[in-house]
């Protein structure tokens, strides 16, 4: 990793007074997850966005719920990678941070990111669709799994498909932070999905610093003022060291 990039992303993350951090797929990859848009993005040849909808549920929530545990049993077998304890470093070191991922597959928290806001949900969570209910399920769901609360069916994955709106609170949280961040350090995201790809736009717009950590050299969805292209178990441990002694702490 060039240092002149990696030292002066260190400088403004240990400069700001308030951040906000997102994730995407990309910072799972090296945990064993498939990323979205990557080549082993597919199952069955169906892409996210033919799934993860409410009409595709309607449609078929067999099929839609035999793809979550699908998801669920592989990402059960993968562990946090160095990205994610980096991260977790981080934390530690920026306490005005906002931690934000897209990524609905608990990784961050395995890793011990407890504050982490999961924007689009997360993988062994379901959500009644009777009653509301919000329960935690590691084992297969189908549509004929009751409500524990209410004995209603079908119950579905609680995370945001497409279509369907982020939760408001997590909503205002995050604009909230962007409307006083100073930067946006975005790691792992082909910044695709709205409205989380809007955020660094909103960044930089204010005048922010836009920092990108991906393996992709950068494709012109957002603009990004620092880019240390390299895989995120890599990089991100390599900004801790540097921040750590910028902030002067061993
Ligand atoms: C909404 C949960 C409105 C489900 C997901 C403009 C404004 C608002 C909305 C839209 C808009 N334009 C279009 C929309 C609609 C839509 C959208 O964005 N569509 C896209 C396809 C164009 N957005 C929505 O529908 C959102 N809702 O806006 O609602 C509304 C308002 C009121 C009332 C009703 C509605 C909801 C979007 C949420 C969708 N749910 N996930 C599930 O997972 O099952 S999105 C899904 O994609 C995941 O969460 C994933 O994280 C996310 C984004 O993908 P990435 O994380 O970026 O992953 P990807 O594979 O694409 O990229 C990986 C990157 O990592 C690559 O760049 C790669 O180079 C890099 N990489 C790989 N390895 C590494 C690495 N980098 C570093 N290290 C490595 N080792």
């Amino acid at each position: 990793m060039e240092n002149a990039s990696l030292n002066e992303a260190a400088k403004c993350l240990a400069a700001a007074q308030q951040l906000l951090f997102l994730s995407g797929a990309g910072i799972s990859a090296e945990s064993g997850v498939p990323t979205f848009r990557g080549k082993d993005g597919l199952w069955r040849n169906y892409r996210a966005e033919d799934l993860a909808t409410p009409e595709a549920f309607a449609r078929n929530p067999a099929l839609v719920w035999e793809w979550y545990n699908w998801r669920k049993a592989l990402v059960a077998q993968c562990q946090p990678n160095a990205a994610h304890f980096a991260v977790v470093e981080l934390a530690k070191l920026l306490p005005h941070c906002l931690f934000v991922t897209q990524n609905v597959d608990g990784l961050h928290r395995a890793a011990g990111l407890d504050n982490v806001l999961e924007m689009h949900g997360n993988l062994y969570r379901t959500r009644c669709t009777v009653c509301g209910a919000l329960e935690e399920k590691r084992e297969d769901v189908t549509p004929e799994v009751r409500c524990t609360h209410c004995g209603g069916v079908p119950l579905r994955p609680d995370v945001v498909w497409f279509g369907e709106a982020i939760p408001p609170t997590t909503l205002k949280t995050i604009y909230d932070k962007l409307s006083v961040a100073d930067a946006i350090l975005v790691v792992g995201t082909s910044g695709t999905v709205y409205p989380a790809a809007g955020f660094a736009v909103e960044v930089r717009r204010r005048g922010g610093t836009v920092i990108e950590i991906n393996t992709e050299s950068p494709h012109g969805h957002y603009p990004r003022d620092i880019f240390l292209q390299g895989k995120a178990g890599t990089v991100l441990p390599q900004l801790v060291a540097q921040l750590k002694s910028q902030l002067q702490i061993a």
